[in-house]
């Protein structure tokens, strides 16, 4: 068994690919848990197996403390910290192949705060966990975006010291022109030129952010359910290389 967060934007599509990855799953003799972590989420086209909501109640917080929407989701990750107790009881039995976790697109969760870290660490405590990063096609099709974002990758991949795999989600909303434009990107320096004038700073940071791609970013799409068998490679294999660095250590 093993641990799969799913982390990203907001609205990058976290939700529907893990309803959809839960039925590739189950269609390839898999069994899936789904956790819900997003205390503020309305509805869900998947029932969880685990709801965070039962737990904490970011509305309730909202109204009690005058906060906002973001500030609420932020008290409630804080909040989970005195329920630990609580949220291990939960998954005590829990032996499913995966275990896929749903999280808030409060990216800063995961980004800078410790909470996102400590209830990821909470959960998976002794178990392998891989955390997929999702980008929006929509949004990585532009060239300063596609940088940033990747820059967003890193962060979290630094604040989160798990192993990662970044996905491109919503593939189906890119023309082949563009797929194998962002290829083209991740394989070279192509996007370097495409990102006009940069001040000298700017330009190392892209090159940086450049060389470390290569191979290392998959495209999916939840709606069409296409790029899934590619990514359980990854996640196998993801997890083959942890479990080799942690026998070497
Ligand atoms: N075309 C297309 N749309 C998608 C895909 N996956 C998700 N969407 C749409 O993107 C929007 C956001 O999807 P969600 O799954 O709610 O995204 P999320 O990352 O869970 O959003 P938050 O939890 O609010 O951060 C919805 O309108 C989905 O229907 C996809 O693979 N293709
Ligand atoms: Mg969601």
């Amino acid at each position: 068994m093993y641990y799969v967060a799913v982390t990203g934007t907001a609205g990058a599509g976290k939700t529907t690919f893990v309803d959809a990855f839960s039925r590739f799953l189950e269609g390839s003799n898999l069994s899936s848990y789904i956790m819900n972590l997003d205390p503020a989420v309305e509805n869900l086209p998947y029932v969880p197996d685990f709801d965070i909501r039962q737990i904490v109640d970011a509305r309730s917080l909202s109204t009690k403390y005058l906060l906002g929407p973001n500030a609420s989701l932020i008290a409630s990750y804080d909040m989970l910290v005195i329920k630990a107790k609580e949220i291990k009881e939960n998954l005590e039995y829990v032996d499913e192949d995966i275990v896929l976790i749903d999280t808030p697109g409060q990216i800063e969760l995961f980004a800078f705060r410790n909470s996102g870290r400590g209830l990821l660490n909470l959960i998976a405590e002794n178990t392998p966990i891989i955390n997929l990063f999702l980008i929006d096609a929509s949004l990585a099709v532009q060239p300063s975006s596609f940088i940033s974002l990747f820059l967003l990758a890193n962060s979290i991949k630094f604040k989160l010291q798990l192993p990662q795999i970044n996905v491109i989600s919503k593939s189906d909303l890119l023309t082949l022109d563009e797929i194998r434009k962002i290829e083209a990107w991740i394989k070279g320096e192509e996007i370097l030129t495409e990102l006009g004038t940069l001040d000298e700073y700017s330009l190392e940071l892209a090159e940086t952010v450049v060389q470390n791609l290569e191979g290392r970013v998959i495209f999916i799409s939840s709606t069409k359910e296409s790029g899934f068998a590619e990514l359980y490679g990854a996640l196998e294999n993801s997890l083959a290389r942890d479990m080799w660095d942690k026998d070497d250590e």
